[in-house]
């Protein structure tokens, strides 16, 4: 049998609980239930950040987010954090002879410093593996608000050359911002997202210009579909790697019409509902073309739950007249170092290959690397030094995963699972952040949990386990310290 094609299915923003299948209350997940026919649904699956570009940086470059210190939430004009040079994910799939696409959510910064977003740019996910990129650049709050494909801003108009400003003040003074014209808002902010407006929207950022290229939030899905169905389509001799990034449900939750106000979880629930009926498209095109029985599925999300990032969408009021809890039975959200930052869901499905299960096996995103080097017999050499060779686990074919889960919060500080401990460094830092209403995990004390007995983090027992918390802390320490090799 030839090699199989890979999809792999990245959530922004969806939490633990979010899913049906993972007992949301509230959610009605039917299409992404359905890869658990054919799939194993990850009990213990983590992310290596609370944050998306950390996050995604490990799945891309299979290392941990602390040995780049450009892994930040990046702005949307900042350069490329991954090397040319580097060794990733798609570039293991280019060596084993597969075409490879990324399609979606970027945030992995775009140029090399000197872009300019009327020209071809010179550093996109076309130069660290992926033969055809179709991308926005950042993240759909922030500007600019418009599709990149391959090195180019889709269509440009040289009569209206795009602008764009991170700075404090506005820079243009003829484009529409929150401040001189709150009447053009359809959605309001709580938090931030007060400089440009686009399509009704305040964002992050300013911009000017590009009228011809900027999205409209409803088309976002269907657009990123058809992009992926075409690159699926374009050809069949060759198999294929697509990293497909969805966009949902992050702020703004701007849900096509066919969806709004269908969820009865207000407009964060419509997202979602938006983004499973797109996975089930997208299952049902495979099996259209014959391809489904030769794709493994992997559907997961880069960082945990928030319900008031920025907007006020009600998704608090909502999810809580449903009693939905979107991280689930864990503790904190996105942006903590509670499990609900970065425990989420993640499931892979392969249709007549993989038995329906649950596993309770540790693994992290950032193993994708290793193990598809594993399947695919890619010799790594120093590339991915953090990725472990997981695919017998994710396959559902063992139930051994890793010894350790490392991961960090927004703020950096780390925490360790190993077996049923979860440890958190101590670190400086509100215990709760206001605007979001989410617990940070933030102490000047040790803790350690029981995630046996103890999902939900609510009893320290770091006093009581003098020796584990000693023995945890200098192990964080010690993979802090280790060098960049495999
Ligand atoms: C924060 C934004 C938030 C979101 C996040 C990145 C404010 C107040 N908050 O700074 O809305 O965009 O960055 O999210 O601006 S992530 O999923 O891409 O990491
Ligand atoms: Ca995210």
């Amino acid at each position: 049998m030839s090699n199989p094609n890979v999809i792999l299915l990245l959530a922004d923003d969806l939490g633990y609980g979010d899913l049906s299948c993972y007992g949301g209350v509230g959610a009605q997940t039917p299409h992404i239930d359905a890869l658990l026919e054919h799939g194993v649904r990850f009990a213990d699956g983590y992310s290596t950040s609370a944050v998306c570009t950390p996050a995604r940086y490990s799945i891309l470059a299979g290392e941990y987010p602390f040995r780049n210190p450009d892994t930040h939430i990046l702005p949307g004009d900042a350069p490329c954090i991954i090397g040319k040079e580097q060794g990733t994910l798609p570039k293991i799939f280019q060596k084993a002879g597969y075409r490879t696409a990324a399609i979606g959510k970027w945030h992995l910064g775009l140029g090399s410093g000197d872009l300019d977003w009327n020209k071809p740019i010179s550093h996109t996910p076309n130069d660290i593996g992926f033969d055809y990129s179709y991308i926005f650049p950042a993240t759909n709050d922030r500007v600019p608000c418009v599709y990149v494909k391959n090195r180019l801003v889709e269509n440009l108009d040289e009569n209206d050359p795009i602008e764009v400003s991170y700075d404090a003040e506005c820079p243009f003074e003829d484009i529409a911002t929150s401040e001189r014209n709150p009447e053009l808002l359809r959605m309001k902010h709580s938090n931030g997202h007060n400089n440009s407006i686009i399509n009704g929207v305040g964002r992050i950022g300013y911009m000017r210009g590009g009228q011809k290229a900027v999205w409209r939030d409803e088309d976002l899905t269907e657009r990123f579909l058809s992009e992926a169905e075409h690159f699926i389509k374009e050809d069949p001799e060759k198999p294929f790697f697509l990293y497909y990034a969805l966009h949902q449900p992050h702020v703004p939750r701007v849900p096509n019409p066919k969806f709004a106000g269908k969820s009865g979880l207000g407009p964060r629930g419509d997202v979602i509902m938006e983004m499973d009926h797109c996975v089930g498209e997208l299952t049902a095109f495979l099996e259209k073309e014959g391809l489904l029985d030769n794709t493994i599925l992997l559907f997961t999300s880069d960082n945990g739950p928030v319900l008031d990032d920025g907007y006020m969408d009600d998704a608090e009021r909502f999810n809580t007249m449903a009693q939905h809890r979107p991280a689930g039975p864990l503790r904190g959200g996105k942006y903590s170092k509670f499990e609900g930052g970065a425990r989420i869901p993640l499931i892979v499905s392969w249709k007549s290959h993989i038995r329906p299960a649950v596993s309770h096996a540790l693994v992290s995103q950032v193993d994708f690397a290793a193990s598809f080097a594993s399947m695919l017999g890619v010799d790594l050499g120093d590339w991915a030094p953090d990725s472990q060779d997981h695919l017998d686990a994710f396959l559902g074919g063992s139930i051994e995963g890793r010894e350790e889960i490392f991961a960090e919060a927004a703020n950096k500080s780390h925490f360790l699972r190993r077996g049923k401990w979860t440890y958190m460094q101590p670190s400086d830092g509100p215990a709760h952040d206001f605007t979001t209403n989410i617990e940070l995990g933030n102490s000047r004390d040790h803790q350690l949990y029981n995630m046996e007995y103890d999902a939900g983090q609510r009893v320290n027992v770091a006093e009581i386990h003098p020796d584990l918390v000693e023995k945890m802390s200098r192990r964080i320490e010690e993979i802090k310290a280790s060098a960049r090799t495999r």
